[in-house]
């Protein structure tokens, strides 16, 4: 049945109009005391707020560089520190949070004092992709939820450097065409579609699954000419022998890069080079938090050798090399780079 005319352009779940706060409400736990779904609720406000000056940036000057480095030593956009402003001022106050990490700060945020500390750890990309940013391509906001390790003394430095399978939720926000939240608390990956004129986010679809037959491979080829033979092996594999042949597609932003995989089926790789021998990506606000997503949607992700949810970080900003998609594309990365 057609939805009555001016509903046909809101996403529905089997003819319902569900809000993000409707759905996060409905499915949380009976024992749940509310707090994880609050600090989902800032984060989805957080996505209305840093949505809105992207696509402000233009009009506004914000874009280009803020004259900084972040402790990666890469130059900091006017948007980045924006945004991480953003996540900081919702979430240092609600008493839901002990600790925070942001890849826009060398050490963890602490709790300003006179503030209560609460039971939950946020770590967080607040704009990735943002070399693109100049250039009008999609960047997302990444995001991973942990436990404190002891409610009895919260926010400590171990509370921040948790391995990815004790994830207690992760996700991101998408801005592109659209304003997206995808997210996982450990059943399922949800997204929503922000519905602007509203300001409401929707779900869109419910129970994400990475599609069996995958569609495209993800890599920055210009890195190959440094790559190991055993990568250059796995590159031809997925370019010359997968069935069915796979599209190679590469925005380099990273979220955009897994979002599309998600949907479509794929694998994002970022390996190991001589000159970036951990590769690229950060483990703790970009690795593990997609990787998380990818195995809620029955894919998985590798750093070639090892489950990246396995990783036990040892330091706050630590990179390593990715591979995230399809369960079988990434598992042939394993079994070919086994001595890369
Ligand atoms: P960016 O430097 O623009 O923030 O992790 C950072 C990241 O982008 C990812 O979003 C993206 O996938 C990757 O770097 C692109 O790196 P290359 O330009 O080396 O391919």
């Amino acid at each position: 049945m057609l939805p009555p005319t001016g509903l046909s352009n809101l996403p529905m779940i089997d003819d319902k109009i569900v809000t993000i706060e409707r759905f996060l409400l409905d499915t949380q736990p009976e024992s749940a005391t509310g707090e994880l779904t609050a600090i989902f609720y800032d984060l989805a406000v957080a996505g209305k707020i840093i949505g809105a000056q992207t696509r402000r940036a233009g009009l506004l000057d914000m874009l280009g560089l803020a004259g900084q480095t972040n402790v990666q030593g890469e130059s900091q956009q006017k948007l980045d520190l924006l945004a991480d402003e953003v996540i900081v001022r919702l979430n240092d106050h609600t008493g839901r949070l002990a600790a925070m990490v942001t890849e826009e700060r060398k050490d963890w945020v602490r709790i300003p004092e006179g503030y209560k500390k609460g039971h939950y750890v946020l770590v967080y990309d607040p704009l990735d992709g943002s070399s693109n940013i100049d250039t009008n391509i999609s960047i997302g906001t990444i995001f991973g939820i942990y436990r404190v390790l002891d409610k009895e003394n919260p926010g400590r430095l171990e509370d921040c450097l948790q391995p990815g399978r004790d994830l207690v939720a992760a996700g991101y926000i998408f801005y592109g065409t659209s304003t997206m939240l995808v997210y996982s608390a450990g059943k399922g990956v949800h997204s929503f579609t922000l519905e602007p004129s509203m300001g409401e986010f929707l779900l869109s679809k419910e129970n994400i699954r990475i599609p069996e037959k995958p569609a495209y491979y993800s890599v920055n080829h210009s890195a190959g000419r440094t790559w190991c033979k055993e990568m250059d092996n796995y590159i031809s594999w997925l370019r010359d022998e997968y069935e069915p042949a796979l599209s190679f597609r590469y925005i380099g932003s990273l979220v955009a890069d897994f979002h599309r995989n998600l949907l479509h089926g794929g694998v994002f790789a970022y390996p190991a080079t001589p000159a970036k021998p951990n590769g690229k990506i950060r483990l703790l606000y970009e690795a593990a938090p997609l990787a998380y997503l990818a195995e809620q949607a029955g894919g998985y992700g590798s750093d070639g050798k090892q489950r990246i949810l396995d990783i036990v970080p040892t330091e706050l900003h630590q990179r390593t090399p990715v591979f995230i998609g399809n369960r079988d594309l990434v598992e042939k990365a394993e079994e070919l780079l086994k001595n890369c």
